[in-house]
């Protein structure tokens, strides 16, 4: 927080909360985006995720003297969130929607299951990006840049980025355009 200086004159930090989801199938790397993204590292043998675990990151986004404690639910192995379905999508504000670059089946299911869980609950201006993880995979890739393009067209995400939670690729400049966008939908130039 920022003192306020001696003309009065506001200078003060703005905060916000974002509580954000990461989406997609099991094993597409969503744990690992988050653990790249909060801690910068990168494990080899992580154990399914049991229930959900509640991570919290601050972010500076000092284009407008912004701080964002972005919170983020990250869903158990199996995805089966049923129970805890709309506790999870409880007041989010934004997603990333996650497949794994080397299954064609988890790019699939962005639009006909994670997208439209989204949409069913959360409210109209949630912001979505799309992401094609495990790009350091490139000898097993299958699905081609320009079809996480188009896709990312046709949902309207506000983006398509190709990331590795492995190498650290993209990871942050996922997060943060996402909250760019959410950023926006909340009237800042940004
Ligand atoms: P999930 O949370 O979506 O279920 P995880 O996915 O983060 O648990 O990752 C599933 C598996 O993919 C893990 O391997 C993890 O190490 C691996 N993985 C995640 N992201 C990447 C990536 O960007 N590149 C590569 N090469 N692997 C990745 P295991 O073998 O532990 O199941
Ligand atoms: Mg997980």
């Amino acid at each position: 927080m920022v003192k306020l200086p001696a003309d009065g004159l506001s200078t003060e930090k703005k905060e916000y909360v974002f509580k954000i989801t990461i989406l997609g199938d099991s094993a597409v790397g969503k744990t690992s985006l988050i653990n790249q993204f909060v801690e910068s590292s990168f494990e080899d043998d992580y154990k399914p995720t049991l229930g959900a675990n509640i991570i919290r990151k601050d972010v500076n986004i000092d284009d407008v003297n912004a701080k964002v404690r972005l919170i983020m639910w990250d869903l158990a192995g199996q995805e089966k969130y049923n129970v805890i379905r709309s506790m999870y999508f409880q007041g989010c504000v934004g997603a990333l929607l996650v497949f794994d670059l080397t299954r064609h089946n988890t790019f699939d299911n962005i639009k006909s299951k994670w997208l439209k869980d989204f949409k069913d609950y959360v409210k109209k201006e949630g912001a979505y990006i799309l992401i094609g993880n495990k790009v350091d995979l490139d000898d097993q890739r299958v699905v081609t840049s320009e079809e996480g393009t188009n896709l990312a067209k046709e949902i309207n995400a506000s983006d398509f980025i190709e990331t590795s939670a492995k190498s650290g690729e993209n990871v942050e400049k996922a997060f943060k355009n996402l909250v760019f966008q959410i950023l926006r939908n909340y009237g800042e130039k940004i």
